[in-house]
């Protein structure tokens, strides 16, 4: 007890100091980098729930409000939107700074990204960037957030051991120590691929059982199920939490994933999925549509293929998933105070 004790207020030290609202300051003397609203630092610095969400979601996720903010207030704990707004790294943007976001338009920024909006923000060319999972660990963990909650996970792409298409977010979960609830990843990614990607990457991949038995499956976003057995389960919040709090604890600076299946009203049929990205997948190739162009082909595809069931299923799984990280984070906070 008394070395987790120690181990505690190590932690509390370093996030307090890394929470602080001039946690960054420039060597060069050009200022302060990242900005953290007030009530976030507070929350982080005395260990009240925060859950971090990404921006990317409302920059180029056409899934119009989605009042994530209010869901995890209503949950008690803190939103933290991350992104980069006009050039600066921000965590806790406001809902007419997002809506300023989308408004004039956002870059997509991952790791790669986040130093050029950056540095050209320095120089005055403040660009907005909108925040991939990947990005929005950076500057989570940088503010000391430990729990983040958003809809589905980049992955392997179909092919992808060959054009190496695999996205960052995998690489994240390899080095960032932040816990990521999301509903798995697409069904026309490779999902056994991505299992195996996140397995080498030391991330743990754990998904919510709530009370199931026997071999839970990773779940494929707009899916229950992925025909792929989920590597770990979960039963419930207060496990995540405690998982989470071994992983610091252990010093293990890789990042979590807690799969949380879609609602079962919202669900799709894994069966009815796959046919679905099959011929998606299959006229992308007739058309041509490769590189960038492949995903928003067979996004819409799938949307037109699935008679517009897709997007009020992405919204009520991201909804469902910021609640399950509001859970988390107040299970997690109860474990640190
Ligand atoms: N998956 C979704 N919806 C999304 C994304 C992924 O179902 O909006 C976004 C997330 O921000 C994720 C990013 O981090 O796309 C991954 O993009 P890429 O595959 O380019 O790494
Ligand atoms: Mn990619």
């Amino acid at each position: 007890l008394a070395v987790q004790t120690r181990l505690l207020q190590t932690d509390r030290r370093r996030y307090s100091q890394s929470a602080s609202k001039h946690a960054l300051h420039s060597s060069t003397g050009l200022g302060r980098l990242l900005k953290v609203s007030e009530e976030v630092a507070d929350a982080v610095a005395t260990n009240r729930p925060v859950v971090a969400l990404e921006t990317t979601i409302y920059t180029h996720g056409a899934l119009g409000d989605l009042h994530l903010e209010d869901i995890v207030r209503k949950h008690g704990a803190v939103p933290a939107v991350c992104g980069v707004l006009a050039g600066v790294p921000t965590v806790g943007l406001t809902v007419p700074e997002v809506e300023r976001m989308v408004h004039e338009g956002a870059q997509k920024a991952s790791r790669r990204d986040l130093a050029y909006l950056v540095g050209k923000g320095l120089t005055g060319k403040g660009i907005h960037g909108g925040t991939t999972i990947s990005g929005t660990m950076v500057l989570a963990r940088l503010a000391g957030i430990r729990v983040f909650g958003t809809g589905g996970l980049g992955g392997v792409h179909r092919g992808g051991h060959d054009s190496l298409d695999i996205s960052a977010d995998l690489t994240e979960l390899g080095r960032t120590r932040v816990a990521v609830i999301s509903s798995g990843c697409k069904g026309f990614l490779d999902i056994p691929r991505t299992l195996e990607y996140l397995e080498t990457q030391g991330a743990l991949v754990s998904t919510f059982a709530d009370g199931r038995t026997g071999a839970v499956d990773f779940p494929a976003f707009w899916a229950r199920d992925s025909g792929c057995a989920s590597p770990a389960v979960v039963q419930n919040e207060h496990e995540a939490a405690a998982i989470i709090l071994a992983q610091e604890q252990l010093g293990i600076e890789s990042g979590l994933h807690f799969a949380n299946p879609i609602p079962e009203a919202f669900a799709i049929s894994r069966e009815d999925m796959e046919a679905v990205i099959s011929i998606a997948v299959r006229e992308a190739e007739e058309k041509g549509f490769t590189g960038n162009k492949n995903t928003p082909y067979i996004l819409t595809r799938i949307k037109e293929l699935t008679q517009g069931r897709s997007v009020p299923a992405n919204r009520a799984l991201v909804q469902a998933n910021v609640e399950r990280a509001a859970n988390v984070a107040v299970e997690l906070s109860r474990l640190l105070l």
